[in-house]
């Protein structure tokens, strides 16, 4: 967690608007509320900008998908059609083929994965 904070505050370097809630986030959970470091670990997340993805194959046995995915400013890269490793292949099992998606990807060992994954309506 340690390690993906600090390359969280680091991306968030990149992204003026959101160095002053990366830090906050990270002050808080070392200050007062010591205790509750799961809750200073989503804080860190959430820093992680959601982006609008649609799913286009999943491949269960794989563990990766394919999306057409908006900007993702984090990794510097534009709108395009590609294939994404999943952190955890549970996320596999939440979407299907045609599916609006909200994701989070990041550079994982060195390959990129869908960190965070929500279904949309
Ligand atoms: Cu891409």
């Amino acid at each position: 967690m340690n390690a993906f904070s600090k390359l969280t505050i680091a991306l968030a370097l990149t992204a003026s608007a959101s160095i002053a809630f990366a830090q906050e986030g990270s002050h808080s959970g070392h200050g007062s509320h010591g205790a509750h470091s799961s809750h200073a670990g989503h804080l860190a997340a959430a820093a992680t900008e959601l982006v609008d993805g649609e799913v286009k194959k999943v491949d269960r046995d794989a563990g990766k998908i394919t999306l057409r995915h908006g900007e993702l400013k984090n990794l510097n890269m534009g709108a395009m059609t590609m294939v994404f490793r999943v952190k955890d292949p549970a996320m596999l099992n939440q979407v299907k083929t045609g599916d609006k998606i909200k994701f989070a990807a990041d550079r994982v060992n060195g390959a990129l994965a869908i960190v965070e994954l929500q279904a949309v309506q």
